[in-house]
């Protein structure tokens, strides 16, 4: 069996070709492939924890020093990740189509390494690699910050092979993630401070719940959507669409007459459009289905 039945791929590329203004709403899915862990479901877990209840404000307040070895284990896992062809696929489509959008849930840096024209991009929780100060009164903020671990308290720790033998110390990055490795102690101290202020925590410059989505980016695909022109598609891919403001695209577009096509390996994930149903539903791995979409 074809991975993509015949008849709707070649529906959608009559539709993609005859489209001008098209929006991408990108999550966790997308870089499944890349090696990098979903949110929900499988994968869903660091250690004991509920991905999702470390990606709060409250937890940073309660424990910092769990939330950054969280977060630093994943700006690590990202840096050695690397893109795969769905993030280059949409990379393609965008220099080819200056009037397409990509509004991206993700965090990893990855569809920008992909070389995603950046003002058609939207990263709407923010990126692992821009860090803010955490103190409501200081408005720091540093991006493209690559250094890994940000600190040195919050280096993986490693297992390194018996240095009495002669044989070269070979030295293996133990993987935090797994709650049978012990997980080291961060004092307060060690963690980042503000450069500016000098007295907040540096914190990830990611979109936790109950906080305010990047301004610019909120503006950008509010001027993008309000254009009196209909928009002609949305494709929704690798995303459980359930958080808001970003599920909320998907009917915005629906609502100015966007054909919905959705790229997912699980089909209850689709996002549901009340009367509506979608127009395509792709079911598979993005990596593979993209590519041979966007062809
Ligand atoms: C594959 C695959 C493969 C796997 N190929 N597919 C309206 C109603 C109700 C609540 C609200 C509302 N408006 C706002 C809220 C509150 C809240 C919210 O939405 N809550 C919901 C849970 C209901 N929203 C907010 O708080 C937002 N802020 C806001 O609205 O501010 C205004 C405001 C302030 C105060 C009060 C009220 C309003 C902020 C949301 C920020 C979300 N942040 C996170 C963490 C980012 C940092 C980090 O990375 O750690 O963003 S949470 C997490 O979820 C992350 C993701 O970007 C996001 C979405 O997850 P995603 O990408 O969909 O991942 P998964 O795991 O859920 O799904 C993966 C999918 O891929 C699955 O479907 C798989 O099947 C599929 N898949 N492998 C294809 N190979």
């Amino acid at each position: 069996r074809p991975l993509i039945p015949p008849q709707d791929l070649k529906s959608f590329q009559e539709h993609l070709a005859r489209s001008k203004r098209v929006l991408a709403l990108l999550g966790a899915g997308l870089s499944a492939s890349s090696g990098l862990p979903t949110f929900r479901g499988a994968g869903g877990l660091w250690r004991t924890h509920d991905a999702m209840q470390l990606a709060t404000p409250e937890a940073f307040n309660r424990d910092p020093g769990l939330v950054w070895q969280f977060y630093s284990y994943r700006r690590h896992m990202a840096l050695n990740a690397k893109p795969n062809p769905a993030h280059y696929a949409l990379a393609e489509l965008a220099k080819k189509n200056p009037e397409f959008i990509t509004i991206s849930q993700n965090v990893d840096g990855l569809s920008p390494r992909a070389g995603h024209p950046a003002n058609q991009l939207k990263l709407l929780h923010g990126s692992l690699f821009d860090v803010k100060c955490s103190e409501f009164f200081c408005n720091y903020l540093e991006t493209n910050n690559y250094t890994d671990p940000i600190v040195p308290a919050l280096a993986l720790p490693t297992d390194e092979s018996d240095p009495t033998t002669n044989e070269a110390i070979k030295v293996r990055e133990l993987d935090i993630s797994d709650e049978n490795v012990d997980l080291p102690e961060v004092s307060l101290r060690d963690l980042p401070r503000c450069p500016q202020c000098q007295r907040g925590l540096l914190r990830p410059g990611v979109v936790w719940f109950g906080e305010w989505l990047p301004r610019d980016v909120q503006r950008d695909i509010d001027r993008w959507t309000a254009q009196p022109e209909n928009i002609d598609l949305i494709m929704v891919i690798g995303t459980s669409a359930k958080v808001y403001p970003a599920a909320g695209y998907v009917d915005s577009a629906r609502n100015k007459g966007a054909r919905v096509a959705v790229v997912n390996t699980d089909k209850n994930d689709a996002p549901q459009g009340g009367m509506y149903t979608n127009d395509w539903f792709f079911e598979g791995d993005a990596a593979v289905i993209v590519p041979e979409l966007l062809k």
